[in-house]
């Protein structure tokens, strides 16, 4: 059964992988101001919001529509996805340094990253404090670190690889999968991997260079990575991101601050703020008032203290950065690994599901990953109980081989998967024999 799409939280110590996890979830990991914070790595649930289903247009049933799991507010839903905060990793982790191999076993389950970078220099490549640190070579060395695992664990029975290929006449494909089937990999991505490449010698000739732009043309293809630059809000940041900014593939980059969204939800949660996650504002008591509702939302005065640390973080980061940026930041990674959300339901027609007397709408949404098939939801859905066919708005049947792709059925509304758009929310009725 395809199992559910994992996001890796990795970095250094002392990056603020905790703290972002923090941000995007109601768990609490271990923070604190010591590496290694975490030694174990966690997960723990996040949530990434997409539009709804709920509120496209011809569709209209916001007020109708109740996740089972996740919210839906004003047509934006949270849907569940499962996190990863890794423990720290240092240079020469490839080696068994730091925490080094059992970082990278756990990094193995991840279908994409997050590379939390600690864009105020004030952490030097092990975590330790210090100031001026140049945070660019943190992307560098990491990316490095996970090539030279994969590479170094290749290498090592290269010959034995090559000698076996020949014998049994397997394809490139077939060889390779069976090497990096235990870093998540599957035949497809090995596939893409090559396809990328397009290499003409065959396997049995490739020199030491070619292994290596192979492992690295992997590295892409299965760990497709964020580079979240946390700690805006820390003066030393700008130039810092100015630079990244110049290196890196911008699609690739986000700003975020966690402790700043760390920080909102705790006060909104303890009613003293309304603010909605990742949004790019606030209000207080007295911003109520002033706009007119003497009772200030029913929220709790806040003391000198706590306004200060208000104001500061509106003008360091909400005013300056649009958010705090976690919010993106899962979002980018779900746009890095193509998820789309399909919402399975039982009554085609009203988006209920099942009973006559049901009226919530669209209760469920699963993210599927690039390259699923409708073969594929179905399973998701239904574990292993035979399919009988799988329909789509209008009562269409869909193929069970259908590639599940944004955009790729982007059609009018009447026809059939019209449902596959970008963004692209799907509707599916499934029915057991
Ligand atoms: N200024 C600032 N500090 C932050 C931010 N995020 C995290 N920190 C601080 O950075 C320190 C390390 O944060 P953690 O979240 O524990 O870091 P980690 O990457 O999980 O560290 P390990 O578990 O040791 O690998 C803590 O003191 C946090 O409060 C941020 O957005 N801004
Ligand atoms: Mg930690």
């Amino acid at each position: 059964m395809p199992r559910d799409p994992l996001i890796g939280l990795v970095g250094k110590p002392s990056s603020g992988k905790s703290t972002t996890l923090n941000s995007l979830t109601d768990a609490t990991s271990k923070v604190g101001m010591y590496i290694f914070t975490t030694i174990d790595p966690q997960r723990a649930i996040g949530y990434l919001q997409i539009p709804c289903a709920c509120s496209r247009p011809g569709i209209d049933l916001a007020d109708k529509c109740k996740p089972n799991y996740g919210s839906c507010v004003d047509g934006r839903r949270s849907v569940p996805i499962e996190l990863l905060d890794v423990a720290g990793l240092v240079p020469g982790a490839h080696m068994g340094k730091g925490l080094g191999n059992r970082f990278l076993d756990d990094l193995r389950h991840a279908d994409a990253l997050v590379h939390v970078v600690d864009v105020s220099g004030t952490t030097d490549a092990e975590g330790k404090a210090t100031r001026g640190y140049d945070p660019s070579q943190d992307i560098v060395w990491l990316r490095s670190e996970i090539v030279r695992w994969i590479l170094g664990n290749l290498m090592e029975k290269w010959g034995s690889i090559k000698r076996r290929h020949v014998a049994i006449k397997a394809t490139a494909v077939e060889t390779l999968q069976n090497q990096l089937s235990g870093y998540g990999s599957t035949s497809q991505t090995v596939a893409r991997t090559l396809d990328r490449l397009g290499l003409k010698e065959p396997l049995q000739d490739w020199t030491d260079a070619t292994i290596e732009k192979v492992v690295n043309a992997f590295t892409d293809e299965k760990f497709p990575t964020v580079i979240a630059l946390n700690k805006i809000d820390h003066p030393d940041a700008d130039k810092n991101i100015a630079k990244i900014a110049k290196q890196q593939d911008p699609k690739s980059i986000v700003l975020c601050s966690a402790i700043s969204e760390v920080f909102l939800r705790k006060l909104a949660k303890q009613g003293y703020i309304k603010y909605t996650e990742g949004s790019d504002f606030l209000d207080t008591r007295e911003d109520l008032i002033e706009a007119g509702d003497p009772d200030g939302g029913g929220l709790k005065p806040l003391d000198e203290k706590l306004l200060t640390r208000i104001d500061n973080l509106k003008d360091l980061v909400l005013y300056r950065f649009g958010s705090t940026g976690v919010v993106q930041v899962l979002s980018r990674a779900a746009e890095l690994l193509g998820l789309v959300p399909v919402f399975p339901v039982r009554n085609i027609h009203n988006y209920t599901s099942g009973s006559a007397s049901a009226t919530a709408v669209f209760r469920d949404c699963v993210l599927v990953g690039r390259g699923s098939t409708v073969g594929d939801v179905y399973r998701k859905v239904m574990g292993d109980a035979p399919m009988a066919y799988v329909e789509t708005k209008g009562g269409v049947r869909v193929a069970e081989d259908d590639v599940v792709v944004a955009g790729k059925n982007d059609v009018s509304l009447s026809s059939f998967l019209y449902f596959f758009l970008v963004p692209p929310p799907c509707f599916l009725r499934i029915f057991q024999i």
